[in-house]
């Protein structure tokens, strides 16, 4: 495959998959994409890109797939289902950026691999719609380490890191360990914000004073201050972290490892999502102490 000329495909183009789609449009690549609301394929169409009519499409027109969904079920549906990128024929790389299921992850690359000959990379991210607009992503990626350096010089066009954590499901775990610290911290600087606020002291003022301290992190930086403000724009659904959670809760039972304090934040979020705050940013999370 050319590095520069490599046909590629982009499914999902929602907050995440819109910028990286972009990225890679911005360094060259041919690019098809196809989204399930077609409405949020326009940015990538005025870029150049190919708007295909089906994820089958996608792949037909393309030597790499990448796939930045909701959830496990429509990872599923998209390679697997009527019109799925298994319907193109063999030969392909997906590269899916979307976070979902290690377990599931391991069962369809050995489904791609043994009945379709397409191989697969697990390949989530972090740094969120900030990190993905200046193509400055952290990627954790599993998979075969050939289609790894085939996938690299494209996913780099996306991330500052592109990490190989070993086989097919690891990069999907190391994604888990993340949002263990990340869904904490969200759910513990909720808490903080109110009690600052409820003791009398300026809760927006707090992220930057507390900057230089043991208690700062990126979290903090980029979502303190607007957790404070309850500033409601959108940058990632208070639902897909309700989702993550569920995914680490279903590792930790698959792992036997105890997860008490993920068990804490995951019924705080289904909380917050009863409450009607799933569709809302995952800022909005503090309301359920208001
Ligand atoms: P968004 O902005 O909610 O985007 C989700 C995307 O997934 C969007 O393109 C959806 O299409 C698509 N989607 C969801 N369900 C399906 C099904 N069943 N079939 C096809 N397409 C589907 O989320 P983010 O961009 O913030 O996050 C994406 C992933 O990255 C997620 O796993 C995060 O945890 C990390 P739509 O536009 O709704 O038609």
């Amino acid at each position: 495959m050319s590095d520069v000329l490599t046909p590629t495909g982009f499914i999902g183009l929602g907050l995440m998959g819109q910028p990286m789609s972009l990225e890679l449009r911005e360094a060259g690549y041919p690019l098809t994409v196809w989204n399930r609301t077609p409405d949020k394929l326009s940015k990538a169409t005025d870029a150049g890109a190919h708007p295909a009519k089906s994820p089958a499409a996608v792949a037909a027109a393309s030597e790499i797939i990448f796939l930045c969904v909701t959830d496990t079920e429509a990872v599923e549906k998209i390679l697997f289902g009527h019109h799925g990128v298994t319907e193109s024929g063999p030969g392909k790389i997906v590269v899916d950026h979307s976070t979902i299921s290690p377990i599931a992850t391991v069962e369809f690359a050995a489904r791609l691999r043994d009945k379709y000959d397409i191989r697969f990379i697990d390949a989530p991210v972090t740094g969120g719609v900030a990190g993905a607009v200046k193509g400055a992503l952290t990627v954790f990626a599993g998979g075969d380490p050939v289609d790894i350096e085939i996938a690299r010089p494209l996913i780099s066009c996306l991330a500052d890191k592109f990490l190989h954590m070993g086989d097919n499901g690891t990069g999907q775990t190391t994604k888990m360990c993340n949002q263990v610290m990340v869904m904490n911290t969200f759910v513990t600087m909720a808490e903080m914000l109110k009690l600052a606020e409820n003791g009398g002291v300026d809760a927006t003022q707090i992220p930057k004073i507390l900057a230089d301290g043991f208690a700062n992190s990126r979290v903090l930086e980029l979502f303190g201050e607007r957790m404070a403000r309850r500033d409601s724009e959108i940058t990632g659904l208070l639902a897909v972290a309700q989702k993550d959670l569920d995914l680490i809760q279903a590792l930790g039972k698959e792992t036997s490892t105890a997860l008490p304090m993920c068990g804490t934040a995951t019924e705080l979020m289904r909380l917050a999502v009863a409450n009607g705050l799933g569709n809302s940013d995952i800022t909005q999370f503090i309301k359920i102490y208001d």
